[in-house]
């Protein structure tokens, strides 16, 4: 179904195995979901989540993952070993892995080349700072993030996810408006369109203090085809309602 939402949660830098299992059961208890669901964990999580959505149709995914096959880089995580697991989705180019550990367009591209050579769908996010959006820039930026993508991929490029986060509106609780949202989405789709006959049914995630309140005016948005939870995905009822808001 090309107009079933995708809803994922980003856990970032949070969790144990308490809190993890008590989250993962009260995602669980919504079944059956209206719309794709899918969790990122943090790296040391990734098996015990695996062993507790096995067969359930809660999806999971990773953060991050290296662009090298394998090989001497200490501390990184290759697609192949995520696949290895069933990880079905990898986050990339998230901007605070572009703000804290100077991950360039290109490092970006590379790595959403890796997950896809694994099978794994990378959901690559673009995303203008506030200085940029003051500066009238946000349409360059994120063309510019997206551009660097498609080259890399080319044929490939209609099975990523993409997704939209303004820098200004993460984890700060100001959401962009569903309609500066669609503005950003309506010209990413139309860049794909020239780039993929696919570019219709691609998934194209909104990011950026996504809540329960808001979720519903984002969501019915023409572009808007789900989005990337942050905060609101550590708290089962806050995800859940966000599910029920994408179907
Ligand atoms: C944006 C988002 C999830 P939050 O980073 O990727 O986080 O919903 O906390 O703004």
């Amino acid at each position: 179904d090309t107009n079933r939402k995708l809803v994922v949660g980003n856990w970032k830098m949070h969790g144990s195995h308490v809190a993890n299992a008590e989250l993962l059961q009260g995602v669980l208890a919504a079944r059956p979901f209206g719309c794709d669901v899918a969790v990122c964990a943090p790296f040391p999580y990734l098996s015990e989540v695996a062993v507790t959505l096995a067969g359930s149709p809660l999806l999971w995914g990773a953060q991050d993952c290296s662009a090298h096959e394998q090989g001497a880089y200490t501390g990184e995580v290759s697609a192949a070993m995520l696949a290895e697991f069933g990880c079905r989705y990898v986050i990339v180019g998230h901007s605070e892995r572009r703000a804290y550990h100077a991950e360039s367009d290109q490092l970006v591209a590379d790595k959403a080349k890796a997950a896809l050579a694994r099978g794994i769908t990378p959901i690559v996010c673009v995303g203008e700072t506030l200085a940029q959006r003051e500066a009238g820039e946000t349409a360059t930026v994120v063309k510019r993030q997206l551009s660097v993508v498609i080259h890399a991929l080319t044929h490939c490029i209609g099975e990523i996810v993409v997704a939209y986060e303004p820098v200004w509106a993460i984890g700060t609780g100001r959401t962009a408006t569903p309609e500066q949202a669609q503005e950003v989405h309506a010209l990413l789709r139309a860049q794909l369109a020239a780039a993929t006959p696919h570019a219709a049914q691609m998934k194209l995630l909104y990011g950026g203090s996504v809540k329960p309140d808001n979720a519903d005016s984002l969501f019915a948005q023409p572009d808007i085809d789900g989005g990337l939870i942050g905060g609101a995905a550590l708290k089962a009822a806050d995800f859940v309602a966000i599910v029920r808001a994408a179907g």
